[in-house]
């Protein structure tokens, strides 16, 4: 006998590549885990019956001669199969998309890509075959590779990924039916929680910005509280809104923020407190602390106006890799190989009288160009940036004209370089989930 199975606390993409499998190899029974996500398992109490699932105990696992695990490659994450997973007489095959150091599933075949989601290199096998896939199928194999990819907007996301999610789209796979699942955990548990947040709602102002703290008792894992917080942040209508939410059982507190100004960055206090985030919205998961103190230590936070001290002064690069009016353009070339740098200011003492960038180079058009000075290539018109501005300026300004750095000028004088990929790195720290 063959069978399928996943990872415990299976998400869509587990459930997905499960089904999925199951076309894929016709003979094999394939197992639920026992442990599902909620929207998984709200998904399934509809539509269990169309997919042909078996529970664990409804097969002997001594019958079995292949195993075909997907969405993971690690024994800890599969419930229930150590004997089948350790034994030489079974045939294991591995789907994945992780890659993990930790992976120990010896596999005598795997099939493993970094592909966003696991669903798609299974979609693209049935593709192959020329496998007919049903509504129903096509919408719960949309619904894996939409919720590993977050909609393919994800950074793992892959170009193949979005192939195999126009494929199954051209399979009529319904959006409705995946909107209502897909949506995440907004259930009468959360919905209690903003209510508990809004009996107990204050507003105060610090550094002229409108600020709402709320501190919360939660029992147990309890997912949604960053759109719990979202929606607070919206009904109480403040500038900024963070919730302190702690499970005393477990001496846990997740603190988690929201921000709409520019002046308030979230990101930034969530990481002084240990977590992480960007401008808008970040969190913070604290042990053994009392929700009292964490009000204070944002209070404090925010008083000390940490995103304040952000400023392109503080992003920049110095001392600046220049070039004079005079120098010619094949020592430019030279310079910008040897560095990597796709542009570098032109100067006149400290003055920028220009930019020169790898673009410029398609001006020249005779070899012999290449011995004339910068001043005929570059581009007189410079954009530059005071100290003081914040990130957000920067970025803007780069995005408007379309350039990939700003020289940081104060008095007049060139102090510094602020490049496109540092105001990048600035906003696109990671969330943590
Ligand atoms: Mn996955």
């Amino acid at each position: 006998m063959e069978i399928i199975v996943t990872h415990k606390n299976a998400d869509f993409d587990a459930l997905a590549s499960l089904v999925a499998a199951s076309i894929v190899y016709p003979e094999a029974r394939p197992i639920v885990p026992k442990t599902l996500n909620p929207n998984v398992r709200a998904f399934l109490s509809i539509h269990k019956d169309l997919f042909s699932l078996f529970d664990r105990d409804a097969v002997d696992l001594a019958e079995v001669s292949r195993l075909i695990v997907v969405d993971t490659a690690q024994r800890a994450r599969v419930e229930g199969m150590d004997d089948l997973l350790a034994s030489p007489d079974v045939e294991i095959h591995v789907w994945d998309h992780h890659n993990h150091q930790s992976d120990d599933i010896r596999a005598a075949v795997l099939n493993q890509e970094k592909t966003g989601a696991v669903t798609t290199l299974l979609v693209e096998e049935m593709e192959r075959k020329k496998i007919q896939i049903s509504r129903i199928y096509a919408t719960l194999f949309l619904a894996g590779i939409y919720e590993d990819t977050g909609s393919l907007t994800f950074p793992g996301t892959t170009a193949r990924d979005a192939r195999a999610a126009g494929y199954l789209l051209e399979q009529c796979a319904d959006l409705n039916v995946l909107k209502n699942f897909l949506r995440p955990a907004y259930g009468p548990k959360q919905k209690q929680i903003l209510f508990e947040m809004l009996q107990h709602s204050s507003r105060s102002t610090l550094n002229g910005y409108h600020i709402s703290i709320n501190k919360v008792a939660v029992e147990g894992h309890t997912p949604g509280l960053a759109i719990v917080v979202d929606m607070y942040q919206d009904i109480v209508n403040v500038d900024a809104a963070f919730g302190i939410f702690t499970d005393r059982d477990k001496a846990r507190t997740m603190v988690i923020g929201r921000s709409e100004v520019e002046g308030l960055n979230v990101g930034m206090i969530m990481r002084s407190m240990g977590g992480g985030g960007h401008p808008g919205a970040g969190s913070a998961l604290l042990k053994e602390v009392n929700p009292d103190a964490v009000e204070e230590w944002i209070v404090e936070l925010i008083k000390g106006n940490q995103q304040a001290s952000v400023r392109i002064g503080d992003l920049m690069s110095f001392p600046v890799m220049t070039v004079s009016p005079e120098t010619p353009m094949e020592e430019v070339a030279a310079i910008l190989r040897k560095t990597g740098y796709t542009g570098i200011p032109v100067v006149e003492g400290k003055k920028v009288a220009g930019i020169i960038s790898r673009r410029d180079f398609r001006k020249v058009k005779k070899t012999s160009q290449l011995k004339a000075p910068v001043k005929a290539f570059m581009s007189g018109k410079v954009y530059d940036i005071p100290p003081e501005s914040s990130v957000l300026q920067a970025a803007r300004r780069m995005i408007k004209h379309d350039i990939g750095r700003l020289p940081v000028v104060e008095n007049g004088d060139l102090i510094g370089i602020v490049t496109r990929s540092d105001t990048m790195r600035y906003f696109y720290d990671t969330l943590p989930d």
